[in-house]
């Protein structure tokens, strides 16, 4: 544990500080002002699917609230807001006709975030693909990357000069492991081959989505990755070899070729049959150049040789010796320096930002001061920030943090039992308490580091 004196971890000037959500985990009314269906909507109401069958249906009531939120962030003291787009929102049939009325929650979302001096970052796609292009084999369909680029081109010409700062995909490997491989998200899925290309179009769509914002965007753009670093269980052979392949399959299957390095070569050891290999101009699209990635960043893994675990044949040895969260993910914040100095090598020093840090404890609101005290996300929020400084001392060129996440909100198929917010949502009335871990922040934030 780190405990110097405060003052020690001030963190360059212009260092953007601000927090993250996605669409369907907060905005609800899906359906609203002629939006059509994406694949989340279906999932969650399709029985067994969710926990306790919640559905995103109200979420947050974020498509109402909006204007209280942007209050709110203000309270909060955050410089920058990173929030998704839902795709269906804006073309109800993924492509084609543009539903404006869609368009023009985003557009006064952004003019908010504006007037109330809060830099958006937009990310084009945080999982909810319409249903109509689902229909039509969604990642699948070699098609998506013109789609998708499409789609991308609307919010590139809606938001010039306004959104400087672009994500395309959020997350391309949690995609496609639950979407695809394991089916616990939307759609569903549990096939290595389908795994294999729908993860490929990803990519594709990304290069594309890329390529298309030289053309008709201003501003910078980037991807933004789960990296979640895999360490040793032990020095026996079997265990390194289960260690790279699980690398391999989680960071480096999405880092390399973003990176001009094609797939790294352990992807084949863990899919077999099912992995394929695709033309080098797939290759030079998805390796288009970009201005910046976001890290999300939650925890790390000390994977096992464990040749029953389909497809990767490693499983990860629990850490005892260190907290857990509420999700069951270990607490160890050194590993997000570690995490940092590699992506900042394996990237050639290209600038990084964390877009999401968090986790998920249970904490109501305290039954005497009706505040909510959130002692495990204060001490995960402090440490992950001063590891996340130690990364810079380390020549790390970081430019800002996004928790995750401004509000507790729809944790995807674990429904609403998984609370990451800096701010506590009552789901029966939508009053929204500013967590211990908020208030800290906004101090963090008010300092620039200096309060840690
Ligand atoms: O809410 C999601 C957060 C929560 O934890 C967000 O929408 C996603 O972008 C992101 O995936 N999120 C997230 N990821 C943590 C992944 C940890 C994986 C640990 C797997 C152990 C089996």
């Amino acid at each position: 544990m780190i405990t110097k004196d405060t003052g020690n971890y001030l963190f360059p000037e212009g260092f953007l500080w601000g927090a993250a959500t996605a669409a369907y985990q907060i905005e609800g009314s899906s359906m609203a002002d002629g939006a059509g269906a994406s694949i989340w909507d279906r999932f969650s109401h399709t029985p067994g699917n969710m926990r306790d069958g919640d559905t995103g249906d109200v979420a947050c009531d974020h498509y109402n609230k909006w204007r209280e939120d942007i209050q709110l962030m203000k309270r909060l003291n955050l410089q920058a807001y990173r929030f998704s787009v839902s795709w269906s929102r804006v073309m109800p049939e993924g492509r084609g006709a543009i539903n404006e009325k869609g368009l023009a929650f985003y557009d006064r979302l952004v003019d908010g975030l504006l007037e109330a001096g809060i830099e958006p970052l937009c990310t084009l796609y945080h999982w909810d693909l319409p249903a109509a292009l689902d229909d039509r084999g969604g990642w699948l369909n070699p098609d998506i990357a013109d789609w998708f680029a499409d789609y991308g081109q609307v919010l590139f010409e809606k938001f010039k000069g306004r959104v400087k700062t672009w994500g395309t995909i959020n997350e391309p490997w949690v995609i496609v492991d639950g979407g695809y491989l394991h089916g616990a998200l939307a759609p569903g899925h549990r096939s290595a081959f389908e795994a294999m290309i729908a993860g490929h179009n990803i990519l594709r769509a990304h290069g594309a989505a890329v390529k298309r914002f030289r053309q008709v965007g201003e501003g910078d753009i980037g991807i933004v990755l789960n990296i979640e670093p895999k360490y040793p269980a032990s020095d026996r052979p079997e265990d390194e070899a289960a260690r790279r392949r699980a690398d391999a399959q989680m960071n480096r299957w999405f880092l390399d070729p973003l990176m001009g390095r094609g797939y790294p070569q352990e992807l084949e050891d863990v899919y077999g049959e099912a992995y394929r290999d695709f033309p080098q101009a797939d290759f030079d699209l998805i390796a288009q150049p970009t201005d910046w990635m976001g890290l999300n960043w939650y925890t790390r893994s000390v994977p096992e040789n464990a040749p029953d675990a389909w497809p990767v044949r490693a499983r990860p040895v629990k850490q005892v010796q260190h907290a857990h969260t509420e999700t069951g993910w270990e607490v160890y914040p050194p590993a997000l320096t570690d995490t940092l100095v590699w992506l900042h090598e394996q990237t050639n020093g290209l600038p990084l930002m964390i877009t999401e840090n968090g986790s998920a404890w249970y904490d109501p609101p305290h039954a005497i001061d009706g505040r909510v005290h959130d002692p495990m996300r204060v001490e995960y929020l402090k440490n992950h920030l001063k590891a996340a400084h130690d990364a810079i001392g380390k020549g790390v060129d970081l430019r800002g943090y996004m928790a995750w996440s401004l509000l507790d909100n729809l944790e995807w198929s674990l429904g609403y039992s998984k609370r990451f917010g800096i701010t506590h949502v009552n789901f029966q009335t939508q009053e929204r308490t500013i967590k211990d871990s908020g208030l800290l922040y906004a101090e963090v934030i008010k300092s620039n580091g200096g309060v840690l």
